[in-house]
Formats: structure tokens, sequence, C-alpha cells
């Protein structure tokens, strides 16, 4: 059977999408342009010696990859001669950045161009997170304060695994969630994974309980629940990558929750709301799941500032109503 390939799966996309003019397509045509980019520069990575650190520390207080750089120039330069595109937001980068032809542009694209970079050396798994947001109404010059948007909000959201093989997954407009996996024989991603649904029993629980002297009590009792089999869910297995992304995509195919908690001395936990809670919920609450701070669904929060943290929960159905029914809120 020949399977549409992404680009394909675009193109029908926007032909069944009324009012498109085809900007969102070329947004996301340059999205798996910059994750097959990627993906090949993390298969060399080893021997052209770009493993190691910069040397320097990123706005998050993180030591910065080579890797991390490198990825960082290919989201930024993939957009640079798209019109459509006003502007970017990255981990890496503590303000927005904004294009020559910023005016013509309608939308940001928000990413984390290399998660999961601590497993770079180990040759563990990575990952690459976008979200898209349409640019606010107006003639006005562009301040950061239009890319604090919520998760609702969001014209695209999606992913990309560097794992033993290379899987784009994403949702536009009201769409499904799909799944894509490279052919790097061809240099193209086919459609392996489509209309993805979460499963909503099974699967794993995924958090680092190294941290477990730094949590609530509430939170504390919650995983023990897990880890005793005594949820009244059934069976979870524990599985942790500390690779969002990775852990992710095994919550997305196989069901489960995946927690990163506040902390007593990091309340807002690690992960940062705009580009990597809020689009990775949104694939998750497309796939029939659900997203939370332990109190809001994640895609109704709106965040006050670019790089701004907070406490996740995301999975399955019943195992993120079993999380909101343990926590105090
Ligand atoms: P910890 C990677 O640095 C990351 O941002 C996520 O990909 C991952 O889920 C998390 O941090 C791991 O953090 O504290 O468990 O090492």
């Amino acid at each position: 059977m020949s399977r549409p390939t992404l680009t394909e799966h675009i193109l029908l996309s926007q032909a069944a999408a009324p009012h498109a003019t085809g900007e969102l397509s070329r947004i996301l045509a340059r999205l798996s342009l910059a994750g097959r980019m990627i993906s090949q520069r993390i298969l060399n990575a080893g021997c052209l010696g770009e493993h190691g650190d910069t040397g320097e520390v990123n706005v998050q207080g993180e030591d910065v990859k080579m890797l991390d750089i490198l990825s960082n120039d290919i989201f930024i330069r993939v957009f640079d001669t798209l019109s459509s595109v006003a502007g970017i937001a990255s981990e890496e980068m503590e303000d927005i950045h904004l294009y020559d032809d910023w005016e013509m542009g309608k939308y940001f694209v928000l990413f984390d161009p290399l998660d999961g970079s601590g497993n770079i050396d180990i040759d563990g798994s990575l990952g690459s997170i976008f979200a898209v947001h349409a640019r606010p109404e107006g003639d006005g010059p562009i301040t950061q304060e239009d890319f604090l948007q919520s998760g609702k909000n969001q014209v695209a959201a999606g992913y990309i695994l560097y794992g033993p093989a290379t899987v784009f997954v994403y949702t536009a407009g009201q769409g499904a969630v799909s799944g894509f996996t490279l052919d790097r024989s061809v240099g193209e991603f086919f459609l392996t994974h489509p209309n993805m649904t979460i499963p909503d029993g099974g699967g794993h629980y995924s958090v680092n309980e190294s941290n477990q002297t730094k949590w609530e009590s509430d939170v504390v009792d919650l995983v023990e629940s897990y880890r005793l089999g005594k949820t009244g869910l059934g069976k979870r297995g524990a599985r942790y990558t500390g690779a969002f992304v990775a852990d992710f995509h095994r919550t997305l195919l196989k069901g489960g929750v995946f927690m990163y908690p506040g902390l007593k001395d990091r309340p807002r936990g690690k992960l940062r709301y705009l580009y990597e809670a809020s689009p990775l919920s949104m694939i998750a609450v497309r796939a029939g799941g659900k997203a939370t701070d332990g109190v809001r669904d994640i895609l109704d929060l709106k965040p006050e500032a670019l790089h701004e943290r907070c406490p996740l929960y995301v999975g399955s159905k019943s195992d993120v109503d079993y999380v909101m029914s343990r926590l105090k809120g």
C-alpha cells in the first residue's frame, strides 16, 4: 500500500479547509524540513565532534550543547524566506526574533529546538517541539506580549521525535493527530499513524521519582499509588527517559500519564508552557486525552512570560482525571 507523504497530507488538509491560503501549509512543510535537517545532524554529530557543550548557559540556566545551537539555527533559517512567519520564539533565545519582512507575517512559530539534549552523548532519544500561533490583529510593532497566548489558540502544534526512527506528529486547525515516519532513503515522511488516539487504560506512569523529596505530600501520595498499583486504574508500568518528547510519544501510543509536578523549591516545575507543555497538551487533547497543571486545563492557561514554566500532568483521560482527584489543587 503506498502511504501518503507528509507533504501530500498537508496539501490534502489545506484543500479541505475552505479559507486556507496555503501559508500554514508552507510553515508545516518548513517544520518538516527542519526536522529532517536536525535528524541528519544528530546522526552525524558524534563523528563530527558536535556532541559537547558550548560552554554557554542559556536563559533557562541550562548548559547549552553544540547540537542545541545547531538545531536552533536550523529553525531560524527555515523560516527566514517565508513571509507568512512574522517572528519566532525559542527555548534557546531570551527574546523573540522578528524577520525583516515581519509586517507581512500572519503567524508566530514557537519551539524547543532540541528537547532532551541531556540524552545527546548517551545516544538517547531527542525531540523538537513546535507551536504555531496567529499574530494578533493590529498594525503596531510586534512585542513579546503578542506571543503570550493560551494553548487553546494554537493554529498548529506538534513534535519531531529523533529516536531509532524519526517521527513527525502534528495537529492543525481542528484536525486529528497524524504521525509520519521518515524514510531516509528518499528523505520523505510517510503517514504511519493516521488519526492517533491515546488509549484509555494500560500504559505507564512517567515521572522522575528522584524528585520525591521535593514534592508536596499530595504528589508523593499520588505517585506512590501508581508505584504500588493502588490507583484502581489497573496496572501501569514505570518508564522515564529524561526527554519529554520521547516520554510523551510513548504515552500517546500506549496510554498512561506523564508527570512533571511542581517542586518545593520550584513550584512551577521545569517544563516551559509555550513551547513544551502547551503544544503537546494540544496533541494529547486532540487525541482524546487530557492535560492539567494540577488545577486547570493546560490549554486554558494564559502565560505572562515567554519562558514561563508550569506543572504538567498529561495523558489518558482516566489517568488525568485520577491525578486531579488526588491533588489538593
Ligand atoms: P529531569 C529535558 O531537559 C527536559 O526539559 C524534558 O525533555 C524532560 O522531560 C525533563 O527536562 C527532564 O527533567 O529534571 O527529570 O532531568
